[in-house]
């Protein structure tokens, strides 16, 4: 992008997304204190030169008086952020209710929660009542700052109406949409209620973009076969008018990782990890408390694998670092308490006065904590039942240049389609073979560990966060223009 005199010019980048990249506590009535939190979307953003991102999200806590939302508006000014405000009732509709308990599953292939099956099914309308205004105010909001040539990216599964919002407010906004998770099958998504209209607003974006080949691929045939419009290699076509649709697979800062490797504090880290841990090979998990995350299924393998190999005893631990997520929801506190009891199980079965097999964290810790675990780590466990990437597989592999430790990775991670070649791949279902996997990790050769994560290491590297976003926004000013171009012929 050239200006006039020919240097570059910076672009603006509305990033929507349903949270702002900030925490917000508040301390009095007119004050608030934030704190950024340094996610991949945001590191990825700041490190892209030739634009420049403000942020439009719900900053996750009610502010029901106007002076709350006044101070709050302000302070969020100063990180670019530009919040959006929503009431209880409607996050308790739009965000727990659709987002959370329909899409959410739904898209992992989990189906609605057993508990209240019917109950969903009931409030279903009224809940999708909820996600159409809640798009709708996200949509208002980016009117309010939109100024002609911005770039618009909306994220994820909460955002789904969002480009039809956007594009009927103005249908010249540069308007793209990118998916976190998978894109499940057609036969899936038909089951939605909601489907043909979903599919529809998304499709009014310019360009949809997913993490794998395959996530794009379902996308295509749900509206093929449900909405009976034409794909093509491109995208899909309705009546003249094409929506560009294409796999952009996300990666990490890795250089933020390698360099705090470095630093004083987590050499210092690595140094005490590397000391309590002597004598055991180091397995790690690090996962949110969620059920696409397979914890049980990890756990339950680990214990299979003690089971056939008493030689193994007390020679390896597993570190299970788990953060919590939606606390307040009964599926969620199942999972905890059954996580929590197979734990326990392994540990009486298997532990002795000197050592335990499991260490179980139910906590968040912070980057450079986390930096010296992956340092430290000569297996790393990811189990997902499914997920749209697994960053955790991409840091861990960052941070492993000097040990080259081994990658167990589910064959229904999108990382699998990426880090395949090196990591061992599992289907997390399957315990007997994940058992066996420890078993190859703990005994392969130096020489193969070397190979496999040469591999790895070479793909993280070079596809990083940076590098995803640039191509996405450079994908979606091209496709505008050659939209552009079509028309004019
Ligand atoms: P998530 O489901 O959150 O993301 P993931 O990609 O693994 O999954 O990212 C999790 C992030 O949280 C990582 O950066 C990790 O370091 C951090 N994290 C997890 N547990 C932690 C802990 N105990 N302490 C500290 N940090 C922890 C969604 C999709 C993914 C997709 C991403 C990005 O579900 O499939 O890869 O978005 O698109």
């Amino acid at each position: 992008w050239e200006g006039l005199d020919g240097k570059p010019v910076r672009q603006r980048l509305l990033v929507v997304a349903n949270r702002l990249p900030v925490s917000a506590h508040r301390l009095k009535e007119d004050s608030w204190a934030l704190e950024i939190s340094a996610g991949g979307l945001v590191s990825a953003l700041l490190g892209v030169k030739e634009f420049e991102a403000r942020w439009i999200g719900w900053a996750g806590v009610n502010v029901p008086d106007e002076a709350g939302k006044k101070a709050l508006t302000k302070a969020l000014a100063e990180k670019r952020c530009i919040p959006v405000f929503l009431d209880e009732e409607i996050v308790h509709q739009y965000y727990n209710g659709y987002c959370n308990n329909i899409l959410w599953p739904l898209f992992h292939y989990l189906g609605l929660p057993q508990e209240d099956r019917l109950a969903t099914t009931r409030s279903f309308q009224s809940q999708f009542a909820a996600y159409k205004k809640a798009n709708k105010m996200f949509a208002d909001v980016v009117h309010e700052h939109y100024e002609e040539g911005d770039v618009i990216w909306c994220h994820d599964y909460h955002l789904m109406f969002l480009p039809k919002c956007l594009k009927e407010q103005n249908r010249n906004m540069k308007v793209g949409w990118f998916l976190h998770t998978p894109f499940p099958s057609s036969e899936i998504h038909r089951t939605l209620p909601s489907r043909s209209e979903l599919l529809r607003a998304v499709l009014d974006a310019d360009l949809v973009g997913f993490h794998t080949y395959d996530y794009a691929r379902h996308f295509v045939s749900a509206c093929t076969r449900i909405l009976g419009l034409e794909g093509t290699p491109e995208g899909v076509e309705d009546q003249g008018r094409l929506t560009r649709v294409a796999a952009f697979p996300i990666g990490i800062d890795s250089e933020r990782f390698i360099r705090a490797l470095e630093l004083p504090q987590v050499q210092a880290d690595i140094k005490g990890l590397k000391e309590r841990f002597s004598g055991r090979k180091v397995m790690l998990g690090v996962d949110r408390l969620d059920m696409i995350k397979g914890i049980p299924q990890k756990l339950l393998a680990f214990e299979k694998f003690l089971e056939e190999n008493a030689h193994w005893h007390e020679k390896v631990v597993l570190l299970q670092i788990a953060v919590p997520t939606r606390t307040d929801v009964p599926e969620y506190q199942k999972l905890t308490s059954q996580v929590h009891e197979i734990v326990g199980r392994i540990n009486g079965r298997f532990g002795t006065i000197s050592a335990v097999p499991i260490h179980h964290l139910d906590r968040s810790l912070d980057f450079h904590a986390l930096c010296a675990l992956y340092a430290v780590t000569d297996i790393a466990l990811v189990t997902s039942l499914r997920d749209g990437m697994n960053l955790v597989s991409y840091e861990f592999v960052a941070c492993q240049d000097s040990k080259k430790g081994v990658l167990i990775l589910s064959e229904f991670a999108g990382a699998a389609q990426s880090l395949g070649a090196g990591a061992i791949l599992v289907n997390p279902w399957n315990i007997t073979e994940v058992a066996a996997a420890i078993g190859q990790a703990l005994d392969m050769s130096p020489e193969e560990r070397e190979k496999r994560h040469r591999h790895n290491f070479s793909h993280v590297t070079t596809h990083t966060a940076q590098e995803w976003a640039e191509t996405f926004v450079s994908e979606l000013n091209d496709t505008v223009i050659e939209a552009q171009q079509r028309i004019r012929k």
